[in-house]
């Protein structure tokens, strides 16, 4: 397998909005990031992701952009943003952006010219298609409720979109459209950034006969009708050949709708398309068929069998970034863990779990001081496109009371993940001197920054005492993936081999302490979360890491 630094590297995803802000407007801006850099890079972290950075009308916080060449000004500018790159560099490490290739706003000038009744270049830039008894085109969902067509009266006709209504999908059939966004991608790259995040890419190719789809299970809608489309690969390999492989850079895509069988198809080298995705099946484990707000109880060992069976249905040179939590699903220890009386311990669990897998691990900000889900009091204080648009479906429209919703609001809801970060326990948490625009989770008064450097054994301090140990060991990036003990209910546990040398990961997702299952003889102790601790019991949300020769 060849070996290279985008494999070896760890991603900090950096939600901007949200990490800090420079100038009390209640907004995260670069400026903010750049103050921080310091921090992130002492946590031990190689390469910075952040969510989009575009000008935008933000009815999704920038997945809908307006203009791809210009920063949000309540972001920055571009010098702010060069000089960001700049000190990401100077301090060793990468930065990536992610970049919207399926969806533009229905505020970009290509979308408002694709509007108008005159036909004009842009007016196949989008997928217009009339209507069908009365209504529109198909019965497609979109990914936050309602149809995934909007009819425009000026050309009598709907258009498509799969996310928000404000989110039209672009045509990737006509090649103005393809040769435009190639001309945004050699824009970033050539500025030097050292590679990108796409947005949905496996449904950038359409079913151009546009097939209703069997309702019942939302995930499969994904799978079979909205991804993978007939000319995706096609298209992706164009954009390798045009433009990826002329710079050192990487890609990951995200998957939503890649399964198994079809991953290698995205990440095998041999196919020149990307680097390596985000596989998301395991974001769904607590999904029914009807989504996120369908929510079922957690299986760890259908968890554990279903990650262990992605890793081996990957060939020898493809590639993924295994993660927890990102600004889409809530807080890994308040989802995975426990995020009371266990809270510091699976919060290591988990930072352990993401650092002994095999791929590049991301790590999403506030996870390295094991921030939390919120709850927010009423509907008012939430912000997400997706949480409000499903309110006015359950609730207003639906047979859901406001306290049902939100409660599963608290527990699936994408606001979870984009409360500010939690620097201290002062006025808004040091996050800003003004107003946030979404209200800070209460609990900064104890869980914060501040407090996890001052403390040896904090969360912090374990996740770079993790990093460390990721670094020093290559079989930790590379090494082979064997699940053990596949149907132990609380224990999950692993090897990752190589030639040289072998670990062992012990991990207890449970609240009770349980037998170690294995002889221990011959294991060196590299990292625990529990002081001291070799003995033949696992604790609760006991985590150990050894290592053999
Ligand atoms: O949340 C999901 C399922 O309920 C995911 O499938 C997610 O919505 C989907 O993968 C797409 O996410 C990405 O594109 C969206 C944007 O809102 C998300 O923030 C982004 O990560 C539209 O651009
Ligand atoms: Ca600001």
């Amino acid at each position: 397998m060849a070996e290279t630094w985008w494999k070896e590297g760890v991603i900090y995803q950096i939600y901007p909005r949200s990490f800090q802000d420079s100038n009390g407007d209640g907004i995260g801006d670069l400026r903010g990031i750049i103050q921080r850099l310091d921090y992130v890079q002492q946590l031990g972290v190689d390469i910075i992701w952040l969510n989009p950075i575009f000008d935008s009308p933000n009815d999704d916080n920038g997945y809908d952009i307006s203009d791809y060449f210009s920063i949000h000004p309540e972001f920055g500018s571009m010098n702010d943003f060069k000089e960001l790159l700049d000190e990401v560099h100077s301090r060793g490490m990468r930065l990536i952006l992610d970049v919207v290739l399926n969806h533009t706003s229905d505020e970009h000038p290509w979308f408002i010219q694709s509007s108008q009744p005159e036909v004009n270049e842009y007016s196949d830039y989008y997928y217009w298609r009339k209507g069908k008894d009365g209504g529109p085109p198909n019965n497609w969902p979109s990914f936050f409720g309602g149809s995934a067509w909007e009819y425009v009266p000026a050309r009598d006709a709907y258009y498509l979109h799969l996310f928000s209504k404000k989110q039209p999908d672009v045509n990737w059939e006509n090649p103005g459209v393809r040769k435009a966004m190639e001309d945004v991608l050699r824009f970033w790259l050539d500025m030097g950034i050292d590679g990108f995040r796409m947005d949905v890419i496996p449904l950038i190719s359409k079913r151009l006969d546009f097939p209703d789809a069997d309702l019942d299970n939302f995930g499969k809608v994904i799978e079979e009708v909205y991804s993978n489309g007939p000319r995706v690969h096609e298209y992706i390999q164009g954009l390798h050949r045009r433009v990826l492989s002329q710079y050192e850079i990487f890609t990951v895509g995200e998957g939503p709708g890649i399964t198994q069988e079809l991953a290698d198809l995205y990440v095998s080298q041999s196919r020149n398309e990307l680097d390596m995705i985000f596989q998301l099946d395991h974001m769904a484990i607590d999904h029914g068929p009807g989504g996120r707000f369908d929510r079922q109880p957690f299986d760890l060992v259908r968890f554990k069998k279903l990650l262990r069976d992605w890793d081996h249905a990957l060939a020898e040179d493809s590639w993924i970034s295994p993660f927890l939590d990102n600004h889409d699903f809530p807080r890994m220890v308040s989802r995975f863990g426990n995020d009371r009386q266990f809270r510091i311990q699976s919060s290591k669990l988990l930072g352990m779990w993401i650092l002994t897998q095999r791929g590049t691990p991301s790590i999403y900000f506030g996870s390295e001081i094991g921030m939390t889900n919120v709850s927010f009091p009423s509907i008012e204080y939430y912000r997400d496109v997706e949480i409000l648009n499903m309110y006015q479906i359950l609730c207003i429209n639906g047979d859901l009371s406001e306290s049902e919703y939100l409660s599963l609001v608290e527990s699936q809801g994408r606001d979870n993940v984009r409360t500010p970060m939690q620097w201290d326990d002062s006025f808004q948490a040091g996050f800003t001197s003004g107003d946030p625009w979404i209200p800070l989770n209460p609990n900064f008064e104890s869980i914060n920054v501040k407090n996890d450097l001052n403390d040896s054994a904090s969360v912090y301090k374990f996740y770079q005492r993790m990093l460390h140990i990721r670094k020093k060991y290559k079989t930790l990036v590379y090494g082979q993936f064997e699940l053990l003990f596949e149907d132990h209910p609380k224990i999950y546990a692993y090897t990752r081999t190589n030639t040289e040398e072998s670990f062992l990961i012990l991990l207890n997702f449970s609240d009770e302490s349980t037998p170690v299952p294995i002889n221990l003889q011959g294991h060196l102790l590299e990292l625990g979360n529990y002081p001291g601790a070799d003995s033949d019991e696992l604790q609760p949300w006991e985590a150990r890491l050894y290592r053999r020769h």
